[in-house]
């Protein structure tokens, strides 16, 4: 009987070694995750704006713009106002494409080597319109 018992024992310590193990996993992924930001495309009350129009991010995280209301829409990003005015980053980042139905979206990661900084966007057809967002990316 005793030595079923020590068995019994050292499966336990076995069990909760492997535990702490994958445990430990989970902990040193966590911080790393990667968030998903959503913005709305046209405001629920039918503005031209990207809402929210502001956001922070980390380079990893995705941003993901949703056609919401008055379509169409796109996402360019303005070379005058990224970081070092980089024409092929702002070019790599947009969406020229123009997106007609409610619910189709798009994402851009934001790239592991962007340059912290803020980076203005807009709407091609409702620029004038004030149709403008901002993300800022932290380092
Ligand atoms: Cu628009």
């Amino acid at each position: 009987m005793k030595s079923i018992t020590s068995i019994a024992k050292s499966l336990c310590l076995v069990f909760a070694a492997v535990l702490l193990v994958v445990g430990s996993l989970f902990i040193s992924v966590a911080p790393a995750s990667a968030e998903t930001f959503t913005v709305k495309m046209g405001a629920d009350n039918g503005m031209l704006a990207f809402e929210p129009s502001k956001l922070t991010v980390k380079p990893g995280d995705t941003v993901k713009w949703v056609i919401n209301k008055v379509p169409p829409h796109n996402v360019v990003f303005d070379v005058s106002s990224i970081p070092g005015g980089d024409k092929a980053l702002a070019t790599s980042l947009s969406h020229k494409k123009l997106e007609m139905a409610p619910g189709d979206s798009f994402e851009l990661k934001i790239p592991a080597d962007a340059p912290a900084g803020e980076y203005s966007y807009y709407c091609e057809p409702h620029r004038g319109a004030g149709m403008v967002g901002k993300i800022t990316v932290a380092s």
